[in-house]
């Protein structure tokens, strides 16, 4: 691949956009990659990834301004499928992904942020969608995720006046879980995913199911999905060893994923 690079680190799958002349920007290419590194994780032995941009300045600057410039209509509509299907993989990607933001996140990288689980950011990350500026509307999902992030009013304004926001107040607006020092992120991702790592691999994925399917759902019907669910976990051998070293006075010694 020319623009992904991925580690595996125990448990954890570090996917990184890597295109640091174009600030991490999305082309076609980089999206198709993106699409194949995720086609390759082993989901046998990966419990949870983290998505981060190469360098110190910029997360993803978005789309790729100069390839989407001389798109036709059809062609538009085409490479805002190829960039939704790839964020919805990543929405519905069984295992957990925490975006680790270290730095700009605009347009599509602002987008591509919110279809993992769970956003970090560096202090000098800045969260945006611009493209009302630059004469289209967010096309890789920005106008509906965040509204259903931040609520519709906050996603109306930022949408609307195309302005940027900083770290802090993508943390008090609830777009990201929280703040680090640039040189801390990386290691503050890694921290969370093993911590998620650690829990029962099988109830992981279920609950990330329940809570995406839930939130499209009325409460009766995501309910019924929770049941469902729930139910799926028992007869696992987790959810025997997680019960028995409980009623044993014990700590797992380590989830089988089985
Ligand atoms: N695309 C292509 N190249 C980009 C880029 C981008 N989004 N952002 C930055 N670059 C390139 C710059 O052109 C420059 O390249 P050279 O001139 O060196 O060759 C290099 O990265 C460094 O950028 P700057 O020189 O501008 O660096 P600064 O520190 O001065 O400024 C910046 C950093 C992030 C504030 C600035 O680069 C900037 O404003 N970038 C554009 C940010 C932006 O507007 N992003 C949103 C893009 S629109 C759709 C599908 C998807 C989308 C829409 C519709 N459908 C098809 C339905 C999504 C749209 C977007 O994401």
């Amino acid at each position: 691949m020319e623009f992904i690079t991925y580690e595996q680190e125990g448990f954890v799958g570090i996917i990184t956009i890597n295109r640091p002349k174009a600030l991490n920007a999305l082309n076609s290419q980089v999206l198709k990659e993106i699409d194949a590194a995720l086609d390759a994780v082993d989901l046998e032995t990966t419990r949870c990834l983290i998505l981060t941009g190469a360098g110190e300045k910029s997360f993803v600057a978005g789309a790729d301004i100069g390839e989407m410039s001389t798109l036709t209509k059809a062609e538009g509509e085409a490479f805002g499928k190829t960039g939704n299907d790839v964020f919805r993989k990543l929405e519905t990607f069984p295992i957990p992904v925490i975006a680790a933001v270290n730095g700009f996140a605009l347009g599509g990288g602002c987008e591509i942020s919110m279809s993992c689980d769970i956003r970090l950011c560096s202090d000098n990350a800045v969260f945006g969608q611009p493209e009302v500026g630059l004469g289209i509307t967010p096309g890789f999902g920005g106008t509906q995720r965040l509204a259903r992030l931040v609520g519709a009013g906050k996603a109306k304004e930022m949408i609307y006046t195309a302005f940027n926001i900083k770290a802090d107040e993508a943390y008090r607006i609830g777009l990201v879980n929280a703040v680090y020092p640039q040189a801390e992120l990386m290691e503050a991702a890694k921290k969370m995913a093993a911590k998620i790592s650690k829990n029962a691999p099988i109830a992981v994925r279920a609950c990330k199911k329940a809570i995406n399917e839930g939130l499209d759902a009325d409460m009766d019907q995501a309910i019924v999905i929770e049941e469902k669910l729930f139910g799926s976990c028992f007869e696992t051998e987790d959810q025997k060893d997680g019960m028995a070293a409980f009623l044993n006075k014990e700590k797992v010694s380590g989830f089988k994923n089985k």
